[in-house]
């Protein structure tokens, strides 16, 4: 007799790194999985772990009401479904795109009968069916939609759900992916800084991280005083003091030849912030100099 199951099947529009690795747990919660990638062989050791291919993605998205799609961007996502009956459908995007691109393919989805929520993964493929390592999904966009599958959505990573406006996930995703490349630039001028000296870079590291993760809790301050709109409350290191200690930035750069290229922009702004604002701040200001 045919296994039953009361798990929520799920259609998976997407193979690559990501979509595999979202495939796979379902695959190991139980779910029943249907999937599609435009090519055909990346399908294979799914199929042989338990999952249905369909031969088109109209196919694949008619098998099951919740469709989740994990595409390349937003152009292989409207190239994917052009044409494909969305009707009475649950549309999971969580292919990367932008919060207006977001907001553009929900009023897309809801014109052809279907319901949309967006996703932004803050995760990667290690990371997904291994709870411990912290991954999640912001998710935003249609409230009914996430609730009805929360649980089966939650079987890859966690969820977060950020609000009805379908644009908000990528915001946030793009949001917190920014703060992280800022990171990654103020890490490569780090070892820049060290490259060239006998100090090794395997010894420096955890130095480096241990101050990353100390100076990490300071984004609360800068919450709280924008939230306030004092940017003194609080202050720990006044903007005055910081910017009179860029020239011993550059110059330790300029000493080690190196370039300030990553770090001139930022102390620019806090210049800037000086001349127009209050010495007495904490560098708060550099945001509204940048939401201007
Ligand atoms: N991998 C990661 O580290 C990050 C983690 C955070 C989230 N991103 C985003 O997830 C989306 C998918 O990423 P991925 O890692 O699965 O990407 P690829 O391995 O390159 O696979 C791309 C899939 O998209 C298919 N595809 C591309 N163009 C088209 C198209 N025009 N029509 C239909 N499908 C298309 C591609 O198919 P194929 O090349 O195998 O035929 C793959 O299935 C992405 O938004 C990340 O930003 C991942």
């Amino acid at each position: 007799p045919e296994k039953t199951t009361e798990k929520t099947p799920v259609t998976l529009l997407g193979l690559g790194a990501m979509g595999t690795a979202l495939a796979r747990a379902w695959l190991a919660a139980g779910h029943p999985l249907t999937v599609w990638n435009r090519t055909p062989a990346r399908a294979g050791a799914l199929a042989a772990e338990g999952a249905r291919t369909a031969a088109t993605a109209a196919e694949a998205v008619a098998a099951n009401r919740l469709v989740v799609v994990c595409l390349l961007d937003d152009a292989s996502v409207e190239e994917t479904l052009a044409g494909v009956d969305l009707t009475g459908r649950d549309l999971v995007n969580l292919t990367t795109g932008t919060p207006e691109q977001a907001r553009t393919r929900a009023a897309w989805a809801r014109a052809r009968g279907a319901r949309y929520l967006d996703g932004g993964i803050m995760a990667v493929p290690p990371m997904v069916g291994v709870p411990e390592a912290g991954g999640y999904v912001f998710y935003s966009g249609d409230r009914e939609l996430f609730e009805r599958h929360r649980e089966a959505l939650a079987v890859p990573v966690g969820t977060t759900y950020v609000g009805e406006d379908a644009g908000f996930a990528a915001l946030h995703d793009v949001a917190l992916l920014s703060a992280m490349y800022g990171m990654f630039a103020g890490a490569a001028h780090a070892f820049a800084l060290i490259r060239r000296e006998d100090i090794d870079p395997v010894s420096f590291a955890p130095l480096l991280a241990d101050w990353l993760v100390a100076m990490a809790p300071s984004v609360h301050r800068t919450a709280d005083q924008l939230r306030s709109g004092d940017y003194t409350e609080g202050v720990v290191s006044h903007l005055a003091m910081q910017v009179a200690g860029t020239p011993t930035f550059l110059a330790t750069a300029e000493g080690q030849g190196v370039s300030a290229e990553l770090l001139s922009p930022y102390f620019a702004l806090m210049r800037r912030r000086l001349a127009e604002g209050d010495g007495a701040e904490d560098l708060t200001g550099v945001v509204d100099l940048l939401a201007r």
